[in-house]
């Protein structure tokens, strides 16, 4: 109606969104054809239907197992472009996009092929849609703390393609800590650092805490935690520190009881709140028109709250002073 209207003419800003998760089943198809590998599906539609998670880690393993057709340069240019002509078609004006290159690595792919195919099909979607983006690399969690550094210093030498360092994957015993290191490392090379302190996980609390007080982190990804921390609430808004929330996926796997509305709570709170997709490829492919249309009726989202929602996000982008002051 109305309000779909409103939201999908509004300008938008996207900061939590990964590109392996907007790997659609019918690009993951073309993919392995053109890369000679069988899938396990008879089709797209058989594909989908095998989309089905209860928690974080049954959906980690269907997000890493569909990844596995991104070979080759091109494959990480149409991937990344996909996604950014989706972005542009839906006024998302300006995107910084997550990337897992542990799990390329190990695949085999150069960090260059990876870097290097995002990057082209940024600068071509720029020039072609207007959409201008900027890529953050993700360290997973779960995996070693070794492999994410070599992961960082295979990524160092072309830090000029990157904005900054993440943090995802399982949360459950991988606190922000075992990346204090990396986090380091990354800062020296100028670059931001954010993470994920995801609901519903063990210990967010803390992980919350060092993230803010220890890491001094430049953003949360998620992070509806912190309602549980007055002290930790009045230290996000003091340092201003900005939260991408991403409805949709929390909504669709978290299964605690009594579902509590993290994004309401968020903004009443008077957090820095974005909204993001997370993951549109398995989350029934949503993106974030459709997020923020599930998110106004959930939270019961004002105009003006929806305007504050896309003011916070062009706000919270990591970009020089005079290119953010165009989108104000
Ligand atoms: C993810 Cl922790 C988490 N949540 C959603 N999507 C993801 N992709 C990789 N890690
Ligand atoms: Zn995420």
């Amino acid at each position: 109606a109305d309000i779909t209207r409103f939201i999908a003419a509004m300008p938008k800003a996207e900061y939590h969104v990964h590109l392996e998760g907007t790997l659609e089943a019918e690009m993951k198809f073309a993919l392995a054809a053109r890369n000679g590998l069988k899938l396990p599906f008879a089709d797209v539609a058989a594909m989908k239907r095998s989309y089905i998670y209860h928690d974080l880690p049954s959906f980690l393993a269907i997000y890493y197992d569909g990844m596995k057709v991104l070979l080759t340069e091109q494959d990480f240019y149409d991937l990344a472009y996909a996604y950014l002509a989706k972005a542009a078609s839906q006024t998302v004006l300006y995107t910084e996009m997550f990337f897992d290159p542990q799990e390329h690595l190990k695949r085999g792919v150069p960090m260059a092929a990876v870097i290097g195919g995002i990057t082209r099909a940024r600068v071509d979607a720029e020039r072609a849609l207007g959409i201008q983006s900027q890529l953050i690399l993700c360290f997973v969690r779960d995996s070693s703390a070794e492999s994410a550094m070599a992961a960082l210093d295979a990524a160092l030498p072309l830090k000029q393609y990157l904005v900054g360092v993440g943090l995802d994957s399982d949360e459950k015993g991988n606190p922000p800590e075992k990346f204090a290191a990396h986090f380091a490392k990354a800062r020296a090379a100028g670059l931001k650092v954010t993470a994920h302190c995801d609901v519903d996980q063990d210990d967010t609390l803390a992980h919350l805490r060092t993230a803010i007080v220890d890491l001094k982190v430049d953003r949360i990804d998620h992070g509806g935690n912190i309602l549980q921390s007055p002290e930790l609430v009045a230290l996000a808004k003091q340092r201003n520190l900005y939260f991408t929330v991403c409805p949709t996926f929390s909504g669709t796997l978290r299964t605690s009881t009594p579902p509590v509305d993290v994004l309401r709570g968020m903004i009443d709170a008077g957090l820095n709140v974005t909204v993001s997709s997370d993951d549109p490829a398995y989350m029934g492919s949503e993106y974030l028109n459709t997020v923020l249309v599930r998110a106004q009726t959930r939270s019961a989202l004002t105009r003006a709250e929806l305007i504050g929602l896309e003011r916070n996000a062009f706000n919270a982008a990591w970009l020089p002073a005079n290119r953010k002051a165009a989108y104000l």
